[in-house]
């Protein structure tokens, strides 16, 4: 079957049928049109064409907007489909403005899902369905032609830990199943926004069409949204298509309309689209993170050479003032904002923060690595979140910002575990009277803040450069309590491909997992690769390029934890002596020794003074057993998950991990 043809597969079985009901006088066309595409495929694309002309009369006659009429051609294209599809009451397309932002608030406070926070400025609180509460990574789907193009073939046929695969055929299906008709009585909002500076050479544009002012409102605050993506668009016509609606259920909660049990998130990056169904929550919903920026995103990086990655980015000045910029790969809920926004404790040390979950990455001509954080806001985990572990979220969030699932103080604030002590009359994130002596949260561990980037105090000067910020080294970690020293250097960039390729850590409650399994999620990525994850480590593989100045990769891990399960490293601030040892490495310092794993700093060389007692003998132990098993399991999960699809540097690289152990 054409390519064409299959991806237009809801015009037949969705549009058609209601385009019937949307426009009598074209009965006997769309009669018609039926019996064309019954009889013969090779009419299949006329009677599309045919459709789609009726299509447009019938919207005309439904009188959308003047506001759609000016849209670029393409934009109005798919608005009008999408409005075919859902069959909004209206259609409003968003222009970013402080009054349609004033608007917007006042509706949700009128359906009951936003309440005011009156103790801070331009603050609000949404509690969501109790089931609509994080990312649904086993309903999130990639489509391609071929299995293959999405997951490794190790797992052909079956379930991969590393993506799922559905075919054009189902995905057309599990639209045509969910869309039709789903946004009647609501407004369909349009949000032309832009990942990254718009302008800037290494942005991309995207229009999500939602049924959910919440959506509409957070990405207002995570991209850059309205008429100036709107001017872009007449210049470069290239934009991600993200539909999204909140679904409809039986029982639906006041102010959080969702449908759990049908909630789909669907990518098709041949075609760039992007469909999510039933969810309002976060990575489900705000389709420019999670969607865009990273499995979509992955894609485009790899046919146009570049790297989409899940790095927070921060620029570090040391006491001489030698600036670097580093990116992190952390998996979810495991520091990544804690890092970006770091007070260091080692004098002299300034930290300045570019961006705390996503990173766009690209060499520039001199063979600089360049990076941009395509993101305009902080969607960061409100617990855990104090001002001795991250005074600067602390200074960030209590203005212009959204809580998610938090838990309410009865002088109208928020309160989330970790936070400090509990106030007396505390509303927990679902609404009840809670205190202390209760055996549950307070606020849902996953409950966040969505915060404007420019609130933070520490923004770095060149975060919206649209040339990038240069990237000296890269950091990889995860949450490891036991076996895994506190930093070791990879000895080359084959070696550091292959430590994201076995980045293990506990799971969090960013997704549907049961917490403190350790899990393989390799470059953070687990949740996020746009297409097949051997084909990704060749694509990391291909970097080095003659001119190139490679970035140092690193492994860190700031959980490991000793016999009594005490953490044996205070983390936080502290963390800023790791990035001291990090940018000795990056000016060519001798400060290393070598050991099984890789380089760690030679003695003395990590500064610990004024730290106390720090067992770095402990820290940076390699026990023989652990990592005997660690290499089996990751050569477990090399041929199980990914199979021949794995580059053969990644064999040889495990080949001399195994031969170091044993040697050790
Ligand atoms: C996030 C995540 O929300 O990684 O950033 O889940
Ligand atoms: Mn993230």
């Amino acid at each position: 079957m054409p390519k064409k043809f299959v991806s237009n597969i809801y015009y037949h079985s969705v549009l058609i049928p209601r385009l019937q009901t949307h426009n009598r006088q074209n009965r006997k066309l769309f009669k018609m049109v039926y019996f064309i595409t019954r009889i013969s495929k090779r009419f299949a694309q006329v009677a599309i064409n045919c459709s789609r002309a009726a299509h447009q009369t019938a919207l005309r006659g439904n009188k959308l907007s003047p506001q759609v009429a000016a849209l670029t051609p393409k934009v109005r294209a798919f608005v009008e489909r999408s409005a075919a599809l859902c069959e909004p009451e209206h259609v409003h397309v968003c222009d970013g403005s402080e009054a349609e932002a004033s608007a917007l608030l006042q509706l949700m406070q009128n359906q009951g899902t936003l309440k005011a926070l009156p103790k801070y400025d331009n603050c609000w609180l949404a509690r969501t369905d109790p089931v609509d509460v994080a990312r649904v990574e086993s309903r999130t789907y990639i489509c391609s032609e071929h299995e293959r193009d999405v997951v490794p073939v190790a797992r052909a046929g079956q379930k991969s830990a590393l993506g799922n695969y559905i075919t054009p055929p189902d995905y057309d299906k599990a639209v045509a199943e969910r869309f039709p008709g789903c946004m009647r009585g609501r407004t369909m909002y349009v949000i032309p926004f832009s990942m990254g500076p718009v302008g800037s050479p290494l942005s991309k544009i995207g229009v999500e069409v939602t049924d959910s002012p919440y959506v509409v409102y957070s990405m207002r605050v995570m991209t850059r949204i309205g008429a100036s993506v709107l001017e872009a668009l007449r210049k470069d016509e290239h934009f991600v298509r993200c539909l999204h609606s909140v679904g409809r259920s039986d029982s639906p909660t006041v102010g959080w309309p969702c449908d759990p049990a049908r909630t789909i998130i669907l990518h098709r990056p041949a075609d760039n689209e992007i469909v999510s169904y039933g969810s309002g929550y976060g990575g489900n919903s705000l389709l420019g993170k999670k969607c865009f920026a990273l499995r979509l995103g992955s894609v485009l990086a790899r046919r146009e050479g570049w790297l989409a990655e899940h790095m927070l980015i921060v620029g570090v000045t040391d006491p001489k003032g030698r600036k670097r910029y580093i990116a992190a790969a952390f998996p979810s809920a495991c520091g990544k904002t804690n890092l970006a926004m770091m007070t260091p404790t080692l004098p002299g040390y300034k930290v300045e923060c570019v961006g705390d979950d996503i990173a766009w990455m690209k060499f520039d001509k001199h063979g600089v690595l360049r990076a941009i954080n395509p993101e305009n806001g902080f969607f960061g985990v409100a617990p855990g979140t104090s001002s001795s572990t991250n005074p600067i979220a602390m200074a960030s969030v209590f203005q212009n910002t959204v809580f998610t699932n938090v838990a309410e103080t009865n002088d109208g604030g928020v309160w989330w575990e970790g936070m400090g002590d509990a106030p007396e009359g505390i509303t927990d994130w679902k609404g009840k009277p809670w205190d202390k002596t209760m055996k549950i949260p307070a606020a849902h561990p996953n409950s966040r803040f969505c915060t404007p980037a420019s609130n933070c105090p520490i923004i770095d000067g060149d975060w919206e450069s649209s040339e990038g910020v240069p990237i000296s080294a890269i950091l990889l970690g995860g949450r490891r309590p036991a076996g895994v020293p506190l930093v070791v250097e990879a000895r080359d960039w084959a070696h550091g491909v292959f430590l994201g390729a076995s980045m293990r850590s506990e799971a969090t409650a960013a997704a549907e997992h049961a917490s403190k399994v350790v899990m393989h999620d390799p470059f953070a990525m687990r949740p996020f690769f746009g297409y097949n994850f051997g084909e990704y480590l060749r694509h990391w593989l291909s970097m080095p390029q003659a001119g190139r100045q490679m970035p140092k990769i690193f492994h860190v891990n700031w959980f490991r934890k000793d016999q009594q399960g005490k953490f044996l490293w205070p983390g936080f601030g502290d963390n800023s002596r790791v990035l001291d040892w990090v940018l000795r490495r990056c000016a060519e310092e001798p400060c290393h020794t070598e050991t099984p794993l890789g380089y760690v700093p030679k003695d003395d060389a990590l500064d610990t003074s004024n730290l106390g007692n720090i067992n770095m003998k402990e820290l940076f132990s390699i026990p023989k057993d652990f990592w005997l098993q660690e290499a089996n399991a990751i050569e477990k999960y090399f041929k199980e998950e990914v199979g021949e699809d794995l580059p053969n540097e990644m064999w040889d690289q495990l080949m001399i991990l195994k031969k170091n152990i044993q040697k050790s």
